[in-house]
């Protein structure tokens, strides 16, 4: 599994303690400070132990690979901040084989995962390459919990613009809380903290699908921690900045393999969540913090369109995915989001020649009278569980024709949330959750009934 190269260097490290395992793929940009983040805190927070940053690469073109080489050595760290760790800080980059002829962030951490196994660390922290709010500390409060508090998973915990983690709030939140009683709120972060033992259960785990393999990696680490019964907790990051991304044009594939992957385990997994009633709070680490992250434009007009004409692309998908029930409201809303996207068009002449497309809160209050209420939305959910697990074979093509009322339950809520504080909005999305645990007997019935 390991290329000659990775193993060269694990025969060099030979042991460590604590690990930062750090992913990339053209992010010559904002790895330099990542990077010298993790050695920071590596250094100031774990001084007695023998730690090792790890970069695992894609092989990207854009020169990452030797940002990460040319960053200042540890030794930089220590005189900064005036201390003298017992053990020297060892940093590798390299670049991870593909899994099965596919590449991406789960493949990447799989080979971290591989070298954290080898080296027999006792705590592995990763964080993305994009990162720019992330401070020397977020490694001790990953790592932290795990090696001082004896649980086996840390969730991040941070406070995002109440536009940005669609999926996160929409999916990946709801679903697993629901299913496994669980309220970890960020089970898609991507910036975790797991322990040697649970890093063993990744590599047994055995099958990587090509979601897994890329970004269907993070809702599957969470899955497994929980369905594995290793201790979770949150630490308490303040807020994530980072490559911004606009639910409607970037986040599709995405989309697609976080609810591929979740779907499968869920299937997998029916004898866990099925009788699970209600939910638990999950420990939450770590001094809270106050901090507004930036705001992010998202284009309503796009996803409600988008929302509309899949109606005519992909009703037929829909009526094989959707009960009779969830299929008519979904054909509603489409038709209502058509009519919302129309009046958007008339009221800020997005059709003139040279105008320019207006801001969120413009679009989102032209289209204030449309709603994808939470009910409609979560049996969409359900229901997607059901034909999955009884349409194997057509799993892909329901997932893509679950985009586009994506889309239209991300309008709905950007819509909804426009003139809240990020605070107040997570109210809704609290209320959304909610709404699944109550309809999960609905899910429960249309599962035993075969
Ligand atoms: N090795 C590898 N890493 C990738 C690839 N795509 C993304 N990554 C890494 O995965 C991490 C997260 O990727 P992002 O694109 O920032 O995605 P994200 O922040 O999880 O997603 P959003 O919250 O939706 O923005 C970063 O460290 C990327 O460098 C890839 O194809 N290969
Ligand atoms: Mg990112």
């Amino acid at each position: 599994m390991l290329t000659p190269a990775i193993r060269e260097e694990i025969a060099r490290l030979e042991r460590a303690d604590i690990m930062v395992g750090i992913p990339s793929f053209k992010n010559a940009a904002t790895i330099g400070y990542v990077v010298r983040a993790a050695q920071a805190g590596l250094v100031q927070y774990f001084p007695d132990l023998r730690p090792v940053v790890v970069n695992s690469d894609a092989g990207s073109p854009d020169g990452t690979q030797r940002v990460v080489i040319d960053t200042e050595p540890p030794d930089y760290v220590e005189r900064i901040l005036l201390v003298r760790p017992r053990n020297k800080l060892a940093r590798v980059s390299l670049t991870y084989p593909e899994i099965d002829g596919v590449g991406g962030k789960g493949a990447a951490l799989r080979t971290i995962f591989e070298i954290a196994a080898a080296l027999e660390v006792e705590a592995l922290v990763v964080v993305d390459s994009d990162l720019r709010s992330i401070a020397p500390e977020w490694i001790e409060l990953l790592a932290g919990p795990i090696l001082k508090g004896g649980y086996d998973f840390t969730a991040p915990l941070y406070a995002r613009h109440k536009h940005d983690g669609t999926i996160t709030n929409s999916v990946t939140y709801p679903l697993t809380r629901a299913l496994y009683g669980l309220r970890i709120r960020q089970p898609i972060g991507g910036d975790f903290g797991v322990s040697g033992d649970l890093v063993r259960h990744y590599l047994d785990a055995g099958h990587w699908t090509p979601e897994v393999s890329r970004f269907g990696i993070d809702i599957w680490m969470t899955t497994l921690a929980v369905t594995g019964g290793f201790a979770v907790c949150q630490a308490r990051l303040g807020a994530k900045i980072h490559d911004p991304k606009d639910p409607g044009a970037d986040l599709g594939p995405m989309f697609r393999q976080v609810v591929t992957t979740i779907l499968r385990l869920a299937i997998a997994n029916a004898e866990r969540w099925s009788s699970t009633t209600g939910s638990h709070d999950v420990p939450a680490y770590g001094f809270e913090r106050v901090i507004d992250p930036p705001p992010l434009d998202v284009n309503v007009l796009r996803l409600l369109s988008e929302f509309q004409a899949a109606a005519l692309t992909m009703g037929a998908t829909w009526a094989k995915m959707l009960s009779a029930d969830t299929n008519a409201a979904v054909l509603g809303l489409a038709t209502e989001a058509g009519a919302a996207a129309d009046h958007v068009r008339s009221t800020l002449d997005t059709d003139a020649p040279g105008s320019e497309r207006p801001a969120t809160a413009q679009m989102s209050a032209a289209a204030a009278a449309f709603a994808f209420p939470d009910a409609v939305w979560a049996r969409v959910i359900y229901d997607l569980i059901i034909a999955a697990r009884d349409h194997p074979a057509d799993l892909d093509a329901f997932v893509a024709a679950l985009v586009p009322v994506y889309f239209g339950r991300v309008a709905s809520a950007v819509i909804e949330n426009r003139d809240l504080s990020t605070e107040r909005a997570e109210d809704s999305v609290e209320r959304q959750a909610r709404e699944f645990e109550r309809l999960k007997p609905y899910l429960v019935n249309r599962w035993t009934r075969g």
